[in-house]
């Protein structure tokens, strides 16, 4: 059985699962999180019937620190071998200007994308210093490099994960433990349809130009947990061809 394990959050969709179903095909037993706990059995039975590998499931929500610290503490026998936390779980809600916008969306983004966040590798250093050489990788964003109409809080939420990529590369130098931030730009998967609730805009979001797909972006994680133990990926930014800016889109 294989030696690397790894932990990643919100993989019953998009980049998440997509990066569960590459790291299996290469080699890595999976921790899996969400919280639709039907679709990560789903994907616990579809990774088993093809790979030689172990897969857990913890369905949990990331934003609930009371759940976060239960649900680590409950399968310690499960998380002790982590050799990598992939930190992927996240949203955007609504992109009204701040004077219009909801406040609970507000909550609900930056209890999920920076305190969730958080809280996950806090609970899980332990098990990964303990395991180094190790790896963190934060699903970041372009948005956490530049802010756009309506992007207000969504992209705060990203600047403060490429804060925390960059803090936690620094607290954490000496430990063999490499922290990577990937930051990607328009990926077609369920994150318009859950900010926008509504399935006509969502598909509108992809229109007239191709997207990245979240195998573009599991590519890209998947290359920078297999470079040599000596180097650090520590952030990368992917746009489509087609994006030059978070503002800028060529459509046909
Ligand atoms: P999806 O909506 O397809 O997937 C999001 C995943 O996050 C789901 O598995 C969802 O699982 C999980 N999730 C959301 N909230 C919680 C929570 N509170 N607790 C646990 N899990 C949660 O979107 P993407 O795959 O596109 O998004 C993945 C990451 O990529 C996010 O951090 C997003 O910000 C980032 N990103 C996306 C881009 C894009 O254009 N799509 C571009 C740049 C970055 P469940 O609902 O089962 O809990
Ligand atoms: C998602 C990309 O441009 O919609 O992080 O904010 S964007």
């Amino acid at each position: 059985m294989s030696q690397k394990t790894a932990f990643i959050t919100g993989a019953t969709a998009g980049i998440g699962q997509s990066t569960a179903l590459l790291l299996a095909k290469n080699g890595w037993n999976l921790i899996l999180s969400g919280r639709r706990e039907k679709r990560l059995e789903e994907l616990k039975n579809q990774i088993e019937e093809r790979y030689e590998t172990s897969v857990t499931t913890l369905c949990f929500d990331v934003s609930d620190r009371d759940q976060c610290e239960k649900i680590l503490a409950d399968h310690k026998d499960k998380l002790v071998g982590m050799t990598a936390l992939i930190n992927n779980a996240g949203l955007a809600r609504g992109v009204s200007p701040m004077d219009q916008a909801s406040i609970d969306d507000w909550e609900q983004m930056i209890d999920t994308n920076v305190k969730g966040l958080l809280y996950v590798t806090r609970l899980s250093l332990p098990f990964l210093k303990n395991n180094s050489p190790a790896h963190i990788i934060n699903i970041g964003s372009v948005a956490g490099r530049w802010t756009y109409p309506g992007g207000n809080v969504y992209s705060s939420t990203k600047f403060a994960v490429r804060a925390i990529s960059e803090s936690l590369r620094l607290d954490l130098i000496g430990s063999g433990i490499r922290v990577t931030n990937i930051a990607p730009g328009m990926v077609e998967t369920e994150f318009s349809l859950v900010r926008l609730e509504d399935q006509r805009k969502a598909d509108a979001v992809y229109k007239g130009f191709e997207p990245l797909t979240p195998e573009d972006i599991s590519e890209c994680i998947e290359w920078s947990l297999s470079r040599p133990q000596r180097v650090n990926i520590q952030e990368m930014v992917i746009y489509p061809t087609d994006q030059a800016s978070v503002t800028h889109v060529h459509r046909s």
